[in-house]
């Protein structure tokens, strides 16, 4: 009785598992974010309220998405378990059960195409066809009726000779369709996922793509970016280290031969650039600091690069903007746009359209092959990644991905001093030790940086050089540590004369404000 109601979910489960597999391969063969999961991760992603995407960031970080991709299918495994129980008693009902579970993925795809109506089917057409496949795979290993099956369990043994003979090979037909198809489940899901990484290697080989030597190449590092303090965050963050945040469950795989950067709007002659195009334009080369406006006290998400590529107003200069054009609307080859102030982006500052990242090409999870990159912005208002089109427009006409959730318009980077060492809630000896991290108040540039012990005075620490204003820098503060527990706090200067706000704020809905602190114990 038990085994048995165990396989009729079982048998759920194969078929939609079975339709998920297809359709996972057929998105892996034509674009891999039509996947069914990532179509329905996507649509959480993008309707959760605020403040769980939040809680998200802050508890799980960059466990964020496999959480969600854990959770989802976990979800839907239950379900579809229970579309195969429900057949033990109508088999019809069970395969509208399972049309459903598979319809959820195919509407989430069509709401998440963001363009024609035609792009729409093309993006839920691996949904549509492993709908079909799950609900014709349930159908097939539901066809011996679950009626003898049961009867053999429910009735005593030695009182249905026939019944039980019957049921037999019934069950045992289930058993090996229910085995076969997973085993063609797992084969064809195996399948979907080596065509998948097939296509990541190919991205790696577009990425193997030449960049040209900067016409203005980036101001010489000071010889004292380094602070020399062991477990301080680096001056430049390499490419597999920096921080990532944005919305693609997918990484979007853009190949720079067929890419265009279209630039229109307001504007008096729009034009489309193409990756060659980009390439012959003069290039400058920079080490600025990004920063993400989810970022808390204390927290990771800020990283500093050198950036190559195109400035921003030699690509906006050949359109002509409109005097009264408030915002460029960036937009990625995933839907995502950002809106970024036009007089903050094109007031002189080294706004660029980047493609080359610590002397590489953008690695794919940072916007190969082009992005945006504003110094002085948070990310979510400037550094589009994956970029494909930039318009100019107003904030009455257009709103961005986070405007319309709430977030600021205006969103210059707060100024912001974090402690890397020692480590919070840590124990060190006693004796002589450095107090270091970074700070940052990008493009107003940091004037000094303080620390203060316990409930003692506050006192200037040492600074790092900074090639520029518009990255962060180094600091540390040599401390003779006592025993016991201490509390170390710290506040930056930006270069305004401006001192960090002791006042905490979220970062919801323009960035977090307040004094870094740690406990440690010395002894
Ligand atoms: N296409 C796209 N670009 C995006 C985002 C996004 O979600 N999608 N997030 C933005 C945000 S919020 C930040 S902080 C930066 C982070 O860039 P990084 O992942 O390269 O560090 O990218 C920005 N660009
Ligand atoms: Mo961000």
């Amino acid at each position: 009785m038990r085994s048995s109601r165990w396989w009729d979910a079982g048998r759920g489960i194969v078929a939609v598992l079975l339709g998920v597999a297809v359709a996972h391969l057929l998105a892996a063969i034509t674009e891999p974010a039509r996947s069914p999961l990532a179509v329905a991760g996507s649509l959480v992603v993008r309707s959760v309220p605020t403040w769980l995407e939040q809680l998200a960031v802050q508890q799980l970080g960059n466990a964020d998405k496999p959480v969600l991709l854990v959770t989802l299918s976990i979800g839907v495994l239950v379900l579809s378990g229970l579309a195969g129980l429900l057949a033990r008693r109508n088999r019809a009902q069970g395969a509208v059960a399972v049309a459903f579970i598979a319809g959820v993925a195919v509407v989430a795809a069509v709401l998440g195409s963001s363009a024609s109506p035609s792009s729409a089917l093309a993006d839920a057409l691996p949904s549509i066809v492993g709908a079909v496949v799950a609900v014709v795979a349930f159908l097939l290993l539901t066809r011996d009726d679950a009626v003898p099956a049961q009867s053999v369990s429910t009735d005593p043994p030695a009182n249905d000779e026939p019944a039980r003979s019957m049921a037999t090979p019934t069950r045992r037909g289930v058993v090996l369709g229910v085995v076969g198809v997973a085993v063609a489940a797992a084969f064809v899901g195996a399948a979907g996922e080596a065509v998948r990484r097939a296509r990541v290697a190919q991205a790696a080989i577009a990425r193997a793509v030449r960049l040209p030597a900067p016409a203005d190449p980036a101001p010489a590092l000071p010889s004292d970016v380094e602070v020399g303090v062991d477990g301080v965050t680096p001056f430049r963050v390499p490419n597999g280290d920096f921080y990532r945040v944005d919305t693609a469950l997918v990484v979007p795989q853009v190949d720079p031969t067929t890419w265009t950067l279209r630039v229109g709007g307001m504007v008096s002659s729009p034009f489309e650039i193409t990756w060659d195009e980009l390439l012959a334009m003069p290039m400058i080369e920079r080490d600025l600091t990004l920063t993400c406006v989810s970022n808390e006290v204390g927290g990771p998400y800020c990283g500093n690069a050198r950036w190559l590529g195109v400035r921003l107003t030699d690509v906006l200069d050949r359109a002509g903007i409109d005097p009264s054009a408030e915002q460029l609307l960036s937009t990625s080859a995933d839907g995502f746009t950002a809106s970024t102030p036009i007089s903050v982006a094109l007031d002189g500052r080294d706004s660029m359209i980047a493609v080359g990242m610590n002397g590489e090409p953008l690695p794919p999870e940072h916007g190969f092959p082009a992005r945006m990159v504003v110094p002085g912005l948070y990310g979510f208002v400037s550094a589009t990644k994956w970029v494909v089109s930039i318009e100019a427009t107003t904030y009455a006409a257009q709103q961005a991905y986070w405007t319309q959730r709430g977030w600021a318009t205006e969103a210059p980077v707060r100024t912001m001093a974090r402690i890397d060492v020692p480590r919070p809630l840590g124990t060190i000896p006693p004796g002589k030790v450095a107090i270091a991290g970074v700070c940052w108040a990008q493009h107003r540039g940091i004037g000094g940086v303080e620390v203060q012990i316990d409930d003692g005075p506050w006192q200037a620490a040492r600074l790092g050089g900074a090639p520029s204003d518009d990255t962060w820098r180094q600091w540390y503060f040599p401390w003779d540590a006592t025993s016991g527990r201490h509390s170390l706090r710290v506040r930056a200067v930006d270069g305004t004369g401006a001192t960090q706000p002791a006042d905490r704020l979220d970062p919801f809905p323009s960035g977090a404000q307040g004094w870094h602190e740690v406990v440690i114990t010395v002894g």
